[in-house]
């Protein structure tokens, strides 16, 4: 006879077989997983539409015959809130059973009846208005949902759950410090009862990672680090015992894509840290800048590829991966791409990691200073934007993309911010195009080295666009079989970071521009069919929903730093039943980089963030008599300096809020200057 607790275990080994063998059908939320595995039909229930982030929705009441008469069914402000200078709205909403979810810039979340607009509940999250940790913009990328809550990564590095029907927060946690340089921006991943979410923190000497979290009690199940410890996996391309991958960035600020067949959860990683400078971390530097495929359970490593070896460029992978199952010569294949900061959309097979169209080594410039990796990955197939740059006056040199540079900045294309930055490239099984949006731009590149300090910025150098050098945009169909361009839109603004878009069954795609503009544009053809002025800058990507039988196309439209263009608190919907028109445009973006304005003579102070203009000078031109000592002060809510383009001529540091620092300009001249962390924000100082 066996004794009691013999009997105990006997029945618990059973039970917990029998959990087992039952575990993968009690799935915690069958409705959602089942939704966010199958097309997008009327609700759209995680970031990128489903677990492709394709953002391709089935619903085609809208179409090419009928977008011309759409209007503004409803459009509602959101009290204010991520509406300043220092936010960037760039969250895509959620919409389920006729309610739509959407999160600001500060970590703010609305819960709006999705045919009226009218606020059903909000969530103010409070956060520390203090946070000096936010590399470029206060932004938020948008909600997951699963078994009744909201997931939300804030920007102090919390991950909340909210419940659905009330917005109370359910649980909240940290998965580090903001104080530590990391931040979340990016919108996380529901699946199976797992919440995935990234971290950023690249300019800040932080150790990427994903990180997996159990929905309903928000306990942390695993981290999967994208930078190798000692002896790891890919410790060996970086400089053999140094702590260098320890401060590496190889950041995740974008939402992963899953693949439940093959059960991996896939990403992309930021840039290398320190930024522009390699000097001291030889060595390929994995796993930056590249796309990776984990096991979706355990996070358990399968493979990689790194787009850029030795990122000294800024060139973060940062758009989010998309998947999607095409034929190649004549074979059926599993496909992922990801449109790179380079200019390029990397495509590969899913299921290993390796090119699907083809992609080459290749020689490029090199410099023994900042250990220059000998070769680069080149996508075969066409680049959506330019990779060389002119030559300009007061600079000695240009080059093309994965030029070298050390202490005299050299000119180049693209840009560090991209090429396509955050912004999502949605993907058309109908077309079977990419959609691309492109920032197109110089950048100045410099090095100048830098010390670690725990929690502050990191970044070895910088890149800024020559003042008077032109900034634009270009919008490209990429065909996925070939990697090469199908049409190609050139815009007046930059993109890359902004200008989200959406595809449909309708042949639509559904894009927003930083002068405010909506537009339609026909998948197939290229062809604009629709624009409408929604009055704020139009740049978090849209999103397709349905309620009761009647089709809406929705977009927050509240501006975007790295796009230039106004900020707002506006969520709209569109209908073919919508009855608003258009808003008066709002100032547009700039198009020549620069300080702008009126030149304000005899003026001693400068202040920094004034009237809620948060990446600005005021006044941004001042003429002075040599001699004059003019006072920076920093009035906005970010850390900021003022520093001379030509570095070395003078520099205010980096000041936080409140900071100031007199300057005594005794040589007559004209000198330019920049923020450091803000390399966008221009000033002038014209000394007589
Ligand atoms: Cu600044």
């Amino acid at each position: 006879m066996r004794r009691p607790g013999q009997q105990v275990i006997a029945v618990l080994t059973t039970l917990s077989f029998l959990f087992l063998m039952v575990h993968p059908i009690l799935a915690a939320d069958p409705e959602i997983d089942r939704m966010v595995r199958g097309p997008v039909g009327k609700d759209w229930v995680t970031n990128g539409g489903n677990l492709t982030n394709q953002r391709y929705s089935t619903l085609k009441q809208i179409d090419t015959t009928n977008v011309a008469q759409l209007k503004g069914a409803w459009m509602t402000r959101l009290k204010g809130s991520g509406a300043a200078g220092k936010y960037s709205f760039e969250a895509s909403p959620l919409v389920k059973d006729g309610i739509m979810y959407v999160v600001t810039g500060n970590d703010d979340v609305f819960a709006l009846n999705a045919k009226t607009g009218a606020i059903i509940w909000e969530y103010w999250s409070g956060i520390d208005q203090k946070i000096s940790t936010a590399c470029c913009g206060w932004v938020n990328r948008g909600l997951a949902m699963g078994e009744g809550l909201l997931f939300s990564g804030q920007l102090d590095a919390n991950l909340v759950a909210l419940n659905m029907k009330t917005g109370e927060a359910v649980w909240k946690t940290p998965l580090e410090k903001w104080e530590s340089g990391y931040t979340i921006t990016s919108a996380p991943l529901y699946y199976d009862g797992i919440v995935y979410s990234g971290i950023a923190g690249g300019e800040f000497g932080v150790r990427g990672r994903l990180t997996a979290l159990d929905a309903k009690s928000g306990a942390i199940l695993w981290r999967s680090y994208t930078l190798p410890g000692p002896g790891e996996r890919g410790s060996e391309t970086w400089p053999p015992g140094t702590d260098h991958s320890m401060r590496g960035g190889a950041t995740i600020w974008n939402t992963p894509a899953l693949d439940p067949d093959l059960g991996l959860v896939y990403f992309v990683t930021g840039n290398c840290g320190p930024d522009y400078d390699g000097s001291m971390r030889e060595g390929d530097n994995l796993y930056c800048a590249s796309m990776m495929a984990l096991k979706a359970k355990t996070g358990e490593y399968v493979w990689h590829f790194q787009q850029v070896h030795h990122d000294i460029w800024d060139y973060d992978a940062a758009s989010p991966v998309v998947l999607f199952d095409t034929v190649i010569d004549g074979k059926p294949r599993k496909g992922i791409a990801e449109a790179g900061r380079t200019g390029w959309v990397y495509i590969l097979d899913r299921t290993d990691g390796k090119p699907l169209i083809g992609i080459d080594e290749k020689p490029v410039p090199q410099d023994p200073r900042q250990k220059t990796a000998k070769t680069q990955p080149i996508p075969r197939g066409d680049a959506v934007v330019p990779q060389c740059a002119e030559l300009l006056p007061g600079y000695e040199k240009a080059g093309c993309i994965f030029e070298t540079f050390w202490e005299t900045p050299v000119l180049m294309q693209p840009s560090g911010v991209g090429g396509t930055n955050w912004s999502p490239m949605p993907y058309s099984p109908d077309t079977g195009y990419f959609y691309v949006p492109g920032t197109v731009r110089t950048s100045a590149f410099t090095r100048f080295g830098d010390k670690y300090v725990h929690g502050l910025r990191y970044t070895g150098g910088s890149q800024s666009a020559p003042i008077g050098s032109p900034m634009s945009g270009t919008f490209t169909a990429i065909d996925s079989t070939t990697n090469k361009i199908a049409w190609q839109h050139k815009t007046p603004y930059r993109i890359g970071g902004g200008g989200g878009s959406s595809v449909t069954a309708g042949g639509l795609v559904f894009r927003g521009e930083p002068d405010g503009n909506f537009l339609a544009i026909d998948a197939k053809s290229g062809k604009e069919l629709w624009r409408f002025q929604t009055g704020f800058g139009a740049d978090a990507p849209p999103v397709i929903y349905e309620v009761d039988g009647e089709q809406y196309v929705a977009i927050a439209t509240g501006g975007n730093q790295l796009q230039g263009s106004a900020y707002g608190d506006a969520v709209w919907a569109f209908s073919l039943k919508g009855q608003l028109g258009p808003l008066w445009p709002p100032p547009p973006p700039a198009t020549v980089a620069g300080p702008t304005g009126p030149i304000a003579a005899s003026v001693d102070t400068v202040r920094i963030g004034a009237g809620n203009v948060e990446y600005s000078f005021g006044p941004s031109r001042i003429r002075i008599k040599a001699g004059t000592t003019v006072t920076f002060t920093n009035v906005g809510d970010l850390p900021h300096s003022a520093t001379s383009m030509d570095r070395g001529k003078f520099d205010t540091g980096v000041l936080i809020k409140g900071g100031s620092k007199a300057i005594t300009f005794a040589q007559p001249g004209n000198y330019f200057y920049i923020c450091l962390p803000h390399p966008w924000q221009y000033g002038q100082v014209i000394v007589e």
